[in-house]
């Protein structure tokens, strides 16, 4: 016990004591504190609840950043760097606070002044809700990069949306089902916005687009909606260079549509403000699937207009001639999201600032640089022309000249190849034309990358090959992802954080993440051995806790812990997983109680969420729910297996579960996963891997040594060949895999649940079987195998591992990501702020 079971205290006594203390530092803390309960949140001062205490400290860490913020901002004013602007539709946060109190050096302090006012500064933390602006990885990399800008001190701003929902909330129903609540993320208030009202855009749709000579054009009428600025200061560690996210908020142009408003039609009047309002609603839940609705691409162009006009202003502030815009100017497309971005700046120079067309194309080629992050075809945009026609005529139209001139420098290049043409086109041909928004990215872009080594040769190979033979293969990059090692290491890991300042002297390894290559000469010592064991301990029993609180459960904290936690989706295969454990019940449930005993004991975690409308995905979760109830409840597999899937997977979450895992999953069909970056921050945290040879993983291996990863699998390119035999010579489940066989005919038992539940999802694997679970399943088990050997038959050797895999992983931070973005495509300089 702590002796702060009863807090928050807040009582008058403790709150007075607070404002003397002899630290002067701390003293200035508690003061600002209290001012903000009293002033900022009109309180009184005593009998503050945790949610008001972390409104007021965030307050008062607020105004450091705001300092920075503006001396940031001043100095780039006042030198006129060329800038960055990340363009990303999501951008997932989580909390803050911890964040920001860590890189401004005040954490310490903040946690003193919070504890004479009779608070703890973990409860206050907790109090924060996630700010999940985003699905999964390509919106937590857009949060880690701005992260990195800032301590890198490039000057790098991010624009996106701000949703009034963020990430749905996930529920898990009695039958083991997902289901959906809204995130009204906002409700609270969110100190650590600054709403700029004066900041703001007119951004138009529909109306009608009128061509005049030279490629100009005329765009009028429609409806008008206003574009405000919400801004949110992204601190870097241990610096004063504060940078920013511009976030859009949609309000109706005039409120009301005075014409229905005057005669009369309230509803009518306040149905088109509503409408307007309606464009930042609510967060898309689909990770990797393409789902084409109206107001997406609506939210897509609202957000490319407001940013580009904010990015117009602020050049033209600059006082330099137009065609200086891309010495000044470079913007980073988060995948083809914000491809709108082109067309949009393209309208604006010709129609509006008048540039004669081929002089305004030079400029939009030299400005734009696109990051693709999938290869699966299903997540590819294209967008109906029908749609593009009643919401952005002027656009298409541009899109059809820009067209015009490209296929005919095609045609000049790969004469009489009609088929290469109809591929490359911007516009694919068929029932209805679509516009294929990864073409116009890659036209409209000076560069294009791959978000890892495998990713980006896809990329060249496969879907983009054929602009590789007509652009050449110097336009198309890669940059491998990283992960900031603050959040991911120092601030969700403070256990291991700690041991490794302690060890290397100095806390300069969190912006230089090679330095972590120093603890390698203590590998083999069995004192620091000892400690690594303890701080990975101290994670799981923090995990443990969580655990009993959250759902009741009790696991074994000495048992391992093996995780996969990301969104669910057939590609990423949570199925082999479950199927996996399975497959271990089964093998338990036939030993004798003897045998049991030399069982390695075992906790199976899953979390992630299902897009609402990914009824496959949904029905997995289903079953991973009803397959941990029945072994759970199992006296024959108690203390060697439990299977537990934790709801409402988030960044806070993820923050508790990745320190805590021995091995955490990453088996995606090898050449599906583009890169992951849960599978970097798991192994900088010294949790082990086991993957396929797929995305990131190769390089983790590269890096920390085979010897230390367990991989399986076939390799991407058996997947094309096994598909097609799985199409054209099917073998049944029982002869290709035995023990998958087995496993299958378990789960139609109706053990865990009518069979009729399942059928669809077994299924998917006895026919056409996509994703290769079956083809993948015996050498899943012997990987999974070797993992319980290595950790029961030497655990010395599994730290030795585990140290070893923290110590390599100095490749992956953001920082070495965003530095390579910096000089490699966006030719940009570091600004010290003074
Ligand atoms: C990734 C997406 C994605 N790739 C469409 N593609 C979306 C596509 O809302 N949408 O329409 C949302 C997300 N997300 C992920 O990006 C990859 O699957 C990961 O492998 C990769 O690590 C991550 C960051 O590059």
């Amino acid at each position: 016990a702590t002796g702060k079971e009863k807090w928050p205290r807040g009582d008058e006594e403790t709150w007075k004591a607070g404002l003397r203390s002899v630290d002067a530092d701390v003293n200035d803390i508690t003061k600002s504190i209290v001012h903000h309960i009293q002033t900022s949140l009109a309180r009184q001062a005593y009998n503050i609840d945790n949610l008001g205490a972390y409104q007021a400290t965030a307050l008062a860490a607020r105004e450091d950043l705001i300092i920075n913020w503006n001396q940031t901002q001043m100095t780039y004013t006042r030198k006129q760097p060329k800038r960055a602007y990340y363009l990303s539709l999501e951008f997932l946060m989580g909390r803050t606070l911890d964040n920001a109190l860590l890189n401004l050096g005040l954490k310490e302090k903040f946690e003193t002044g919070l504890d004479k006012l009779g608070f703890t500064l973990e409860d206050v933390l907790d109090s924060e809700r996630d700010a999940a602006l985003g699905n999964g990885g390509l919106g937590r990399l857009a949060a880690c990069y701005v992260d990195s800008g800032a301590t890198c001190e490039i000057p790098l701003w991010g624009y996106g949306l701000r949703y009034h929902y963020g990430m749905f909330q996930q529920l898990i129903a009695p039958d083991g089902s997902q289901l959906e609540a809204p995130d009204p993320w906002l409700d609270n208030s969110n100190p650590w916005e600054i709403p700029r009202l004066d900041v703001t855009a007119d951004v138009r749709f529909g109306g009608h687009a009128e061509k005049l000579d030279k490629g100009r054009g005329i765009w009028s009428g429609g409806q008008e909606v206003l574009a405000v600025a919400y801004d949110c200061p992204i601190p870097g560690s241990d610096t004063k260079s504060t940078n920013n996210i511009r976030f859009w908020s949609a309000r109706p142009r005039r409120g009301f549509d005075l014409q229905s408003f005057n005669a009369g039609d309230y509803d009518r009047a306040v149905e088109t403000s509503n409408s307007a309002a309606n464009i930042t609603n609510v967060l898309y839940p689909n990770d990797n699937h393409y789902a084409g609705k109206s107001l997406r691409l609506q939210q897509q162009y609202f957000w490319c207009a407001a940013s580009l006009s904010d990015i117009m202003r602020r050049f033209k502030n600059t006082g330099q001639p137009i065609s200086e815009f891309p010495n000044h100017v470079v913007i980073q497309l988060n995948d083809t999201h914000p491809t709108l971005a082109i067309p949009e700046l393209m309208r604006i120079l010709v129609d509006e600032e008048e540039v004669p067309w081929d002089d305004a194309w030079q400029i939009v080629t030299r400005t734009f640089a696109f990051t693709n992050h999938t290869v699966l075809p299903e997540a590819l945009e294209k967008w109906p022309v029908s749609l593009f026609q009643q919401l952005l005529p002027r656009h298409l139209q541009i899109i059809y000249d820009l067209n015009w001139t490209f296929l005919q420098s095609v045609e000049r290049k790969f004469p009489g190849d009609v088929d290469k043409m109809a591929r490359m086109s911007l516009i694919e041909e068929g029932h209805g034309q679509q516009i294929r928004m990864a073409n116009l990215a890659v036209l409209g872009s000076f560069k294009v990358n791959g978000v890892a080594e495998l990713h980006s040769e896809l990329v060249r190979t496969t879907i983009l090959k054929d602009f590789v033979d007509f652009f050449g293969v110097d336009k198309f990059r890669n940059v491998t992802n990283g992960i900031t090692p603050r959040r991911w290491l120092d601030q969700c890991n403070p256990a291991l954080s700690n041991l490794i300042t302690e060890t290397l002297g100095s806390r300069a390894w969190l912006k230089d993440l090679y330095l972590l290559k120093g603890l390698l000469e203590h590998e083999s010592d069995p004192t620091f051995q000892k400690k690594w064991a303890a701080a990975k301990a101290n994670n799981k029993e923090r995990l443990a806790k969580y655990i009993k609180n959250t759902l009741g459960v009790t696991v074994d904290s000495k048992a391992m812990f093996d995780i996969q936690v990301k969104r669910i989706h057939e590609y990423k295969r949570q199925s082999l997983n479950i199927l996996g454990v399975i497959h271990r019940y089964l093998t338990i449930k036939a030993m004798s109680p003897e045998e049991r005993t030399k069982v390695t004991p075992r906790v199976v975690l899953f979390a992630g969420k299902a897009a609402p409308g990914y009824w496959m995905a949904k029905l997995i979760i289903r079953l991973i729910v009803n397959v941990g109830k029945v072994i759970n409840a199992d006296p024959d597999a108690k203390g060697i297996l439990t299977v537990l899937f934790l709801p409402d997977y988030s960044v806070s979450l993820a923050e508790l579960l990745i320190p805590a895992s021995d091995i955490s999953e990453h088996i995606s069909t090898a050449g599906t996963e583009a890169s992951g970056t849960s599978n970097m921050k798991f192994c900088l945290n010294g949790g082990l891997l086991l993957g396929t040879v797929d995305g990131a993983n190769i390089e983790i291996a590269e890096e920390v040594g085979e010897e230390n990863v367990f991989f399986f699998g076939h390799l991407t390119p058996a997947v094309e060949e096994l598909r097609y035999q799985h199409r054209y010579h099917p073998m049944p489940v029982e002869k290709k895999s035995p023990a998958l066989a087995a496993v299958l005919e378990d789960i139609m038992s109706g053990r865990y649940g009518d069979a009729s539940i399942w059928e669809p999802f077994v299924n998917t694997i006895r026919q056409g079987d996509y994703y290769l679970i079956s083809d993948d399943f015996d050498s899943y088990l012997q990987a999974q195998k070797m993992v319980d050997e290595a950790y029961t038959k030497d655990p010395q050797q599994w730290i030795k591992k585990s140290i070893q895999t923290t110590a390599k992983m100095g490749k992956f931070s953001s920082d070495r990501a965003i530095m390579t973005y910096a000089e490699e495509i966006w030719n940009i300089e570091t600004l010290k702020i003074n």
